[in-house]
């Protein structure tokens, strides 16, 4: 009788949309980085805004063949297609996507562009180039913000109905019931996690700890939205890593994983904390660009984000229990590690000031 073959992580070749971007880069790296990992990672990326092959500097030269960049649109069928046939791909873990939640209120159209028709597109190509396979898997990356906004109790389990609210998590939404609809029809082996907010190392500065970091080694103002009691669950990037990686070692086609770190804060504290910590590493007292002022004098209230989801928290239990999974870090540990990381590398900061990110940041918020 011949025997089924299961997928085995270890020895997939692996396509990872978005790997020029913070999560997927990070991911790529610890992969790569694992010692039970034999096989190839290919990155699949379009190079937007958002992502940049200097995420990746020092990975091809250290894993050679193993690791492999191709420049593409995953709205684009035909190219995907090709990837997948030419490095006989046996798994992808699905990263890309527009990722701010400021740029989609402004902007929704590349949301519902790449994060539905893009997530269709590269679903459909791994159902027609896998065909039926079992022994392969599509491991779609989503976010909490489908559930929608909490109040001050509870959290989202993977019970929890979808609720979204902005354009993004709308988008992703959308992309998450599309995924799960083609492991139901099709029986492609889908899984889909959705986790709390990430940060640590390459996090693109529009968002609010990298952008707290820039503008306060700058001295400029730290927008603080509204009246900064909104409540985030904050995961160091490298533990959203090793969740996926669990989930693809030992995850079930078919089922959701939610993602966090049980570490519920308000922002004006996460603020707080980020001027804490560069004061011990790198006082404002010698730094030029604060003229006197501390990082805390910098705290700015600015006008709300419209739609303002108040509370996210999630409930990850059923990853703990059932893949083993727990957070390596702390807020404390892994914002002393994020902040080291920033103030360790220059070069990376000169690049992404390059693409003006307060420019359009200060062009969409006024100040109160
Ligand atoms: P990011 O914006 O830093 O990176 C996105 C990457 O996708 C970039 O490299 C970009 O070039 C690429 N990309 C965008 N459109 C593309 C397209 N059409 N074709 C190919 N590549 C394209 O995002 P991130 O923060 O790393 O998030 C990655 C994923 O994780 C997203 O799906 C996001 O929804 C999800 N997620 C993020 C967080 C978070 O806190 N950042 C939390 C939970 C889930
Ligand atoms: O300047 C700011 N001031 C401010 O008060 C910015 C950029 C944000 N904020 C607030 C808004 C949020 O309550 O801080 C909180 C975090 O904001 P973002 O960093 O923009 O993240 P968020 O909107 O929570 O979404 C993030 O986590 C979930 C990612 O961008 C998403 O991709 C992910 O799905």
């Amino acid at each position: 009788m011949k025997t089924k073959k299961n997928f085995n992580a270890a020895e997939a070749n692996i396509l990872v949309t978005g790997g020029a971007g913070f999560i997927g880069s990070n991911f790529i790296r610890y992969v790569l980085g694992r010692p039970e990992f034999r096989g190839r990672i290919v990155n699949y990326d379009k190079l937007t805004y958002a992502g940049t092959l200097a995420n990746l500097e020092g990975v091809a030269a250290e894993y050679g063949r193993r690791y492999s960049f191709v420049k593409g649109d995953i709205c684009d069928y035909g190219k995907v297609m090709k990837v997948l046939k030419k490095h006989r791909i046996t798994a992808v873990v699905h990263f890309a996507a527009e990722s701010h939640v400021d740029r989609s209120i402004f902007g929704p159209k590349d949301f519902i562009e790449t994060n539905v028709h893009g997530t269709f597109s590269m679903l459909e190509a791994a159902r027609h180039f896998w065909a039926g396979r079992k022994d392969v898997r599509f491991h779609h990356v989503s976010t909490d913000e489908v559930y929608g906004s909490l109040g001050r109790t509870g959290s989202f389990s993977e019970a929890t109905p979808y609720d979204p609210r902005s354009p993004y998590s709308a988008s992703k939404a959308s992309s998450d019931h599309i995924a799960r609809a083609y492991f139901h029809t099709y029986g492609l082996p889908v899984s889909v996690s959705n986790c709390s907010n990430n940060y640590g190392p390459r996090h693109y500065p529009e968002k609010l700890i990298p952008l707290l970091i820039l503008n306060a080694l700058d001295g400029r103002d730290l927008p603080v939205y509204g009246d900064g009691k909104n409540v985030r669950d904050w995961l160091f990037v490298e533990d959203h890593c090793s969740a996926v990686w669990s989930i693809l070692r030992r995850g079930r086609p078919g089922e959701t994983y939610n993602v966090g770190g049980s570490c519920e804060k308000e922002n004006i504290a996460v603020v707080r904390e980020v001027c804490r910590e560069l004061e011990l590493v790198r006082p404002a007292a010698a730094n030029p660009a604060l003229k006197g002022r501390a990082y805390a004098d910098l705290i700015t209230f600015v006008k709300d984000r419209p739609g303002h989801d108040r509370r996210y928290a999630i409930n990850s239990s059923k990853i703990r229990r059932e893949l083993g999974w727990k957070p390596a870090h702390d807020f404390r540990s892994g914002l002393k590690a994020a902040i080291a990381w920033y103030l360790r590398n220059p070069r990376w900061l000169a690049a992404v000031r390059k693409a003006s990110y307060s420019a359009w940041l200060e062009k969409n918020y006024t100040r109160r």
